[in-house]
């Protein structure tokens, strides 16, 4: 199954690619919140070949905002994670694909069309960036940790996760070497799996951001949790913590 989703995915890469050399017709879902007709191209084209071959499961999609059916056999699609970065030209912006079996982790895929960077995983085989093998790094030291977060749309109209977001900031930056905003949580996740960044943290995720992301992070030796250390769920959980491992602990100790 894996290899026919990459192929598929590629394939709708090429849409994202087009769009990103090209004048968007932007439209806000809310506040900060973009969409553009190629969010919905690349959703429409992926949507149509995974129905047509892969039958057993449901697909759940940002964009048809349908997060409300049963989440069980499903195939979780992000088709621009990342939007903002795609509208503005920065090029860190993927396809996320995550598939689930009875709500376990199954395949994870994101794809960087822009940067051609495919990062894959399926459960207990490893992760792979273009076919090469990664793995988080091992750095043990929080000082020396180079951290990645997002700020959640909510931050534009909610105060209370305004200030939260600053907070966190305020307490981690002078105790970690640096911290990252790349704009896309699939791609931070992935990061994190190839060992550039040791950690990240984000409130306000929805599943198709994560969906992938955690699963290839898993395959490369990190940990995914929620702010109380317990297993993030999806669909559930309001803050993702995703380390290298090491330096878990250190991180919660600070932002719980
Ligand atoms: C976005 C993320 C980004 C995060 C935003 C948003 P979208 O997804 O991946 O990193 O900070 O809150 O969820 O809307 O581009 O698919």
């Amino acid at each position: 199954m894996k290899e026919r989703l990459k192929e598929i995915i590629k394939e709708a890469g090429k849409i994202l690619h087009e769009g990103y050399y090209s004048n968007k017709d932007v439209t806000f879902k809310a506040k900060k919140d973009l969409v553009t007709k190629y969010d919905v191209g690349v959703e429409n084209f992926l949507k149509e070949k995974f129905s047509e071959e892969f039958t057993d499961f449901n697909i759940i999609a940002e964009e048809s905002d349908n997060s409300n059916i049963e989440f069980k056999d499903s195939i979780i699609i992000d088709p621009i994670d990342g939007t903002t970065n795609f509208v503005n030209g920065v090029p860190h912006t993927a396809i996320s694909v995550g598939v689930y079996k009875d709500k376990k982790p199954f395949i994870g895929i994101v794809y960087n069309p822009i940067l051609d960077e495919m990062y894959e995983a399926q459960i207990g085989q490893g992760a792979y960036l273009n076919g090469k093998q990664i793995k988080v790094s091992d750095e043990n030291d929080f000082q020396k940790a180079l951290m990645a977060t997002g700020f959640p749309y909510s931050s534009g109209t909610n105060s209370d996760d305004l200030n939260d977001v600053i907070e966190k900031i305020k307490t981690i930056l002078p105790k970690c070497q640096d911290i990252r905003r790349l704009g896309s949580a699939a791609i931070d996740l992935c990061m994190v799996a190839r060992g550039t960044y040791e950690g990240y943290y984000e409130m306000n995720l929805k599943a198709w951001d994560v969906s992938a992301g955690i699963i290839i992070l898993n395959e490369a030796g990190g940990k995914v949790s929620t702010l109380n250390g317990s297993d993030y769920r999806l669909f559930e959980d309001k803050y993702i913590v995703a380390t290298n491992g090491y330096i878990h602990n250190s991180l919660l100790e600070l932002i719980k």
